[in-house]
């Protein structure tokens, strides 16, 4: 179940027609959650070493630093489904999960400089503290490894409160860089803010969709364009 994701967008009178021509031109490819198992119902984990290592090997398998997919525990009943992520603190910054996903078949959009990427997710923590930092990240790559890193979207953080009954949605969004092949979707933790507890995450999500900003313009520079002829 997709939930509550928050997007602020600012449409031109023109960005309805000009989307549904770009909708039209990356139709098969758009608003499609293209993360595997998303929701955490398959309980496989792999090492993060070996996402990091061999994006191509371990695609599509989340990767915890320190935890594991788990059924209802500590209080916590999964947002959706049997099964959700559960993180604990790694003894470093942060307890971070990642998933390596191949978007060569954005190709075309990407490398027309006007793709956006959403990422969200929802977080919680057991109950009986406040202030449990949960992030997402994603980061861009022009290769199937670590090395060929050009960029990344920006933290979206968010402070958790302190009901296990609630599940809190964090998202972000970017441009992403021309030339990108791969993507790691992050999930983290802030190690301080959880201490001895577990922080957990469901319903994760990513797409891939045409810049709203870039089919605003399209539809501006073609109204242009015929008032100069
Ligand atoms: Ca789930
Ligand atoms: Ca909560």
């Amino acid at each position: 179940m997709q939930t509550t994701r928050s997007t602020t967008v600012r449409r031109s009178s023109l960005a309805p027609l000009a989307a549904f021509a770009a909708g039209l031109a990356f139709q098969g490819v758009a608003n499609a959650n293209i993360l595997n198992n998303p929701g955490f119902e398959t309980a496989t984990t792999t090492t993060v070493s070996n996402v990091l290592g061999n994006f191509t090997g371990f695609q599509g398998i989340w990767a915890p630093e320190m935890g594991s997919i788990t059924t209802a525990t500590l209080g916590v009943t999964p947002a959706a489904g049997a099964r959700m992520l559960g993180m604990t603190n790694d003894g470093l910054t942060a307890t971070q999960s990642f998933q390596a996903v191949d978007v060569t078949a954005y190709s075309a959009l990407i490398n027309s400089g006007t793709a956006t990427m959403n990422a969200s997710a929802l977080f919680n923590t057991n109950g009986g503290y406040t202030g449990a930092q949960g992030s997402i990240v994603v980061q861009f790559f022009t290769a199937a490894s670590y090395g060929s890193l050009i960029g990344n979207s920006g933290f979206g953080s968010l402070a958790l409160d302190a009901n296990p009954l609630s599940w809190e949605t964090n998202s972000v969004s970017s441009a992403i860089p021309v030339g990108t092949t791969w993507m790691l979707f992050q999930v983290a933790y802030g190690n301080a803010s959880i201490g001895n507890n577990t922080g957990f995450v469901d319903n994760a999500f990513l797409e891939i969709v045409p810049s709203p900003g870039a089919i605003a313009l399209l539809g501006l520079g073609g109204l242009v364009g015929r008032r100069r002829r």
